[in-house]
């Protein structure tokens, strides 16, 4: 059986099929499709982008679709960028563009609490729609710290561990991020899925 991670942020993909190594799926990227446009995240929540992400990529492909919609949301920003992460420095900006302009908001705030969270949709061709979350909390750090991971992760360091997801190695952001514990709900959802599709 296949599934399509309906995104084409390569960052993001590199960690999802590496989260979901351990099933026995063949993991296809959107990118392969050259025929499904990109999908227009104009939902005001997480919830609402990955459903939509999923369930558009799912009527092109007619594949079980996998969508992760994920945000920084920061306590003192009123929960800003939130499900405007991507584009917080304005548009086509980069992620250290991204991680300067929140530094500089910040530079006068004491206090930096913040999380990650991650909103997965898993939607299949026949019906099947199924949505998990993954929060980590954490505070935004002075300066960046580390050089690992993409987007927000020099500058986002986790109550957990004491480190910036920056400093942390492949393998411990995979151990407890925001997108492993959103993915991590999901597989027995999905080998649940494939368990009634392998017996029908
Ligand atoms: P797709 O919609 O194609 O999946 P995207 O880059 O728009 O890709 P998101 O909306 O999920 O992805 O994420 C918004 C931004 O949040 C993203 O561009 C990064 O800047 C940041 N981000 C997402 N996941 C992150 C992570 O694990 N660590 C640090 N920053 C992250």
């Amino acid at each position: 059986m296949k599934l399509l991670l309906a995104t084409r942020n390569e960052d993001k993909v590199k960690e999802i099929k590496d989260i979901l190594a351990e099933l026995e799926l063949e993991i296809i990227s959107v990118s392969r499709f050259s025929e499904i446009p990109e999908v227009v995240e104009d939902r005001d929540t997480l919830k609402g982008n990955a459903i939509k992400k999923a369930k558009e990529c799912s009527e092109y492909s007619n594949l079980l679709t996998i969508a992760d919609d994920t945000g920084l949301f920061v306590d003192s920003l009123n929960g800003k960028p939130g499900v405007y992460s991507a584009r917080y420095a304005g548009e086509n900006c980069s992620y250290k563009d991204n991680r300067l302009k929140m530094l500089r908001v910040m530079s006068n705030i004491s206090v930096r609490s913040a999380q990650f969270r991650t909103v997965c949709a898993l939607v299949s061709p026949d019906g099947l729609i199924a949505v998990t979350e993954g929060i980590v909390e954490g505070i935004i750090t002075e300066k960046e710290y580390g050089d690992n991971g993409f987007g927000y992760d020099a500058i986002f360091r986790a109550n957990e561990t004491g480190k910036t997801f920056g400093e942390m190695t492949d393998k411990e952001k995979k151990s407890f991020s925001h997108r492993s514990r959103a993915l991590k709900k999901m597989i027995p959802i999905i080998k649940n899925y494939m368990r009634r599709k392998d017996e029908s």
